[in-house]
């Protein structure tokens, strides 16, 4: 796979150098290309930026040094050899980031990155573009950022952990938690390992006792006790045929109950406070 970066921060793109995806461009697996903006800029003070039309605060980045890097970028990758880029361009009005699109963008042989800075880039360069090659907006989240940087280096390390060979056997990615079509989307459990007591913590029991069912059952069981806690959204909206009868036994514990109206039917909602038992 492919990757370009346009952006007038390349040292921000450094840790594309380090770890997984440092060591996937190392391997060949993927070949990443940071450009600097301003090197399409023809004017003393390499301008990329200027004031909103309409009015307002903040700055708008130009068109001229988009397009003309866009069109460099676009004509380098295909002299090499590559086809069928896709632009991707982050927003925090784009569609949320889920694994999902991580998983179609890692099937594409060339990802192009347009991250902005001040109030974004003139909408014209985005139309232009997608006139040429799907485009996508993406957004890693409900905050705000200051620039699209750090959302480049979250999607890529996304995307490249599912190359093939980037991830060792070992840590291989098939039971994600969010791996699309997986009937329950639950929170990964607790993890422990050596020594078998820190600081006067032990392990708990059943981890060392070498009954693999009643692991597996306790794993299943605490990966329900993270979701119900931290992100209730995924019970509401698991399909109840998901949940077995162990499962349905926790989840009236942690206060759920399967809703006789929900749809599909028997989908889990959670207990009104006070109304445990
Ligand atoms: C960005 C961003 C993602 C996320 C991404 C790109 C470019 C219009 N607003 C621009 C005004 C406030 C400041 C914003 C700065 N900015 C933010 C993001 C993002 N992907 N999840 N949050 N924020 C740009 C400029």
């Amino acid at each position: 796979m492919r990757l370009d970066v346009v952006t007038i921060f390349p040292e921000y793109l450094e840790p594309l150098n380090v770890s997984l995806v440092g060591k996937a461009r190392a391997r060949g697996q993927l070949d990443v290309r940071v450009h600097d903006l301003r090197a399409w800029t023809y004017d003393r003070h390499n301008t990329v930026d200027d004031t909103p039309y309409g009015g307002g605060p903040g700055m708008v980045m130009k068109t001229e040094p988009w397009g003309d890097a866009l069109d460099s970028v676009l004509a380098d990758g295909y002299e090499a050899g590559s086809h069928a880029p896709a632009l991707i361009v982050p927003t925090p009005s784009g569609r949320p980031f889920t694994q999902e699109l991580a998983v179609e963008l890692s099937e594409r042989p060339w990802l192009v990155f347009t991250p902005a800075r001040y109030e974004g880039i003139d909408r014209r360069v985005i139309d232009e573009y997608a006139t040429r090659m799907p485009v996508y907006e993406v957004s890693i989240g409900d905050y705000v950022l200051a620039g699209g940087e750090a959302a480049v280096l979250v999607v890529t390390e996304a995307v490249a952990r599912l190359l093939p060979g980037v991830l060792g056997n070992a840590e291989s990615h098939r039971d994600d938690s969010f791996a699309p079509g997986a009937m329950a989307n639950l929170l990964e459990g607790p993890v422990y390992t050596k020594p078998p007591e820190w600081r006067g913590r032990g392990v708990p029991d059943l981890l060392l006792s070498g009954h693999h069912g009643k692991i597996a059952r306790w794993r299943r069981d605490e990966a329900l006790r993270r979701t119900a806690a931290n992100r209730p959204d995924l019970i509401e909206t698991c399909d109840p045929k998901a949940f077995d009868k162990k499962d349905r036994e926790m989840l009236s514990i942690l206060g759920w109950a399967p809703d006789p109206e929900g749809e599909p039917y028997g989908r889990f909602w959670r207990r009104p406070e006070g109304m445990e038992q």
